[in-house]
């Protein structure tokens, strides 16, 4: 049986924090689903395909497959066949929201696990919604997102 993940999330857009998680979950799991939440509290910059597109970009192989889901995780999980929910973790307040979400998940659905994986040193301080508001103000992003996402951010707000 190989052993798959979901690393689910919103990806607005992929910095190098999820490009870590998503490499280091690919040693300890056969294949990771990038599950990419549709309807969500937040407003994202990006619409939904060019979230998947630049995952896409930076993880062209087989191993990762980029999939949307609407509604419940647990429950997206469920129709995946797939019992394990990946998460990175970056600071005491991640902490609290994630010690939140995995538990409301496991009384969902006791059979699906939430397994954490901290951020790198490198890498702690980056945040989607902070990426987007240096790019908003022309911020260089090197180092912090992939090349093709810091392009695509020049080109959304140069709009
Ligand atoms: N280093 C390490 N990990 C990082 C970094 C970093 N620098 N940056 C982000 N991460 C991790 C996050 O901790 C998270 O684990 C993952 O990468 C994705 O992050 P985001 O910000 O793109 O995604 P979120 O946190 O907005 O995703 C939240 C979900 C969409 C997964 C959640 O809201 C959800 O499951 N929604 C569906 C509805 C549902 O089931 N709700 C009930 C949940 S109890």
């Amino acid at each position: 049986m190989p052993r798959i993940a979901i690393y689910p999330g919103t990806f607005d857009p992929l910095t190098n924090g999820h490009v870590s998680i998503l490499n280091r979950g690919l040693r300890v799991f056969d294949k990771v689903i990038c599950a990419l939440a549709v309807n969500i509290r937040k407003t994202p910059l990006f619409t939904v395909e060019e979230r998947a597109e630049l995952i896409k970009m930076s993880f062209p192989d087989d191993r990762v497959e980029v999939d949307t889901f609407d509604g419940l995780l647990v429950e997206y999980a469920r129709s995946r066949n797939v019992p394990v929910i990946l998460r990175g973790l970056r600071a005491i307040s991640d902490f609290e929201y994630e010690l939140q979400m995995a538990n409301m998940n496991r009384k969902l659905d006791d059979e699906i696990d939430t397994v954490f994986m901290m951020t790198e040193e490198s890498d702690f301080y980056v945040s989607s919604s902070l990426v987007k508001e240096v790019a908003r103000f022309g911020g260089k992003l090197e180092g912090v997102v992939p090349a093709h996402v810091e392009q695509k951010l020049i080109e959304k707000f140069s709009k």
